[in-house]
């Protein structure tokens, strides 16, 4: 990511990398797109069962031993020797490495970056409402604990993608009226606390969110929104906090793409339902984490409710790891 790039990125909330993906990085991944919606559709149906989004390790496609279910969440080996046999052991090099850079040319840097989680979306053709996805921040589907916490999702196009076929509409983070986010040094960013002030308070001047998209297209041309247009291996790279939607596929072919999640430390949650009774305490009753992973799991990070054994920090609370190491800085 170049200087300009990284310069929009903290004042508007995104940027897009065109090409950043080789055209053969993108056929491994849309040959796996493709065995992953083979599979799910074996049985269920893409948009009714999935609400079109299909996470690579959560579909029954790979046996994962039991010894390494929670493992697996925050040991980059494991990670990488599971995620390989999904289809190509290309793929997890892209996501820890090529995938993470750029994430870690622009999320603040502690300890290195962390994937949060990984999904294919996919809408089939000629459909209706049912493949909209509202307005919203995918901050807010983080367990409210980390909900200031700066994560970032790549968006990468596996097809051609704009309005037409469902590619995302992003509502860039209004401009100050005082010019605040114009002038921010990128390196100030590099700090967590700076960079959370920075695009908390660049968020906050959303005025509410518009109208639900129908594929007419937004209700008023004026709003500022960006339809965003790509070729398969672009990149539409997005904060956590930058509001965004996306319409119906109203085309006559699949609408791919695949969107790995990151962050910058690890996010260490107390469990409310460990699968594993080793760790858990008689005394710990509940939170409010399992609430904001049920309403929707599979926006939460892989496998909110599905908590294996991690380590304990004490003896009255479970942890379970929400990220696996990708990038070491
Ligand atoms: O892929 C899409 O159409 C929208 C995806 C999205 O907004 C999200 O996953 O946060």
């Amino acid at each position: 990511m170049n200087k300009d790039q990284i310069a929009h990125f903290h004042r508007r909330g995104y940027v897009v990398i065109p090409h950043y993906l080789s055209p053969s990085e993108v056929a491994l991944l849309v040959e796996e797109c493709d065995s992953l919606v083979n599979h799910c559709a074996q049985d269920a149906d893409l948009v009714e069962d999935f609400g079109c989004v299909m996470e690579p390790l959560n579909v029954g496609l790979v046996d994962i031993a039991k010894c390494d279910q929670s493992r697996i969440k925050h040991d980059p080996v494991i990670y990488r020797r599971y995620r390989a046999q999904v289809s190509d052991d290309m793929v997890p090099d892209i996501l820890l490495d090529k995938m993470a850079c750029l994430a870690a040319a622009v999320l603040p840097q502690e300890r290195g970056i962390f994937l949060l989680n990984e999904q294919y979306i996919v809408k089939p053709p000629f459909q209706g409402q049912e493949t909209t996805f509202g307005w919203h921040q995918d901050g807010q589907y983080l367990p409210t604990d980390f909900q200031g916490e700066p994560t970032l999702a790549c968006w990468v196009a596996l097809d051609t993608v704009g309005f037409q076929n469902g590619s995302v509409v992003v509502d860039p983070y209004p401009e100050s009226p005082t010019g605040a986010n114009t002038g921010i040094a990128p390196t100030l960013l590099t700090h967590l606390d700076t960079y959370r002030h920075h695009h908390q308070t660049a968020a906050q001047r959303y005025p509410p969110a518009p109208p639900l998209l129908s594929a007419s297209g937004p209700s008023n041309p004026d709003t500022g929104l960006d339809q965003i247009t790509m070729d398969p291996g672009s990149v539409l790279v997005m904060s956590s906090l930058l509001r965004h939607a996306s319409p119906p596929n109203s085309g006559s072919t699949l609408r791919r793409c695949w969107m790995p999640q990151y962050c910058c430390r690890p996010l260490l949650t107390p469990c409310t339902q460990p699968l594993n009774v080793i760790y858990k305490s008689p005394s710990h009753t509940n939170g409010n984490t399992k609430d904001s992973q049920s309403e929707s799991p599979s926006r939460a990070g892989s496998d909110g409710t599905q908590c294996a054994q991690s380590y304990p920090s004490s003896e009255t609370t479970t942890l379970v790891a929400w990220a696996v190491p990708a990038l070491q800085l």
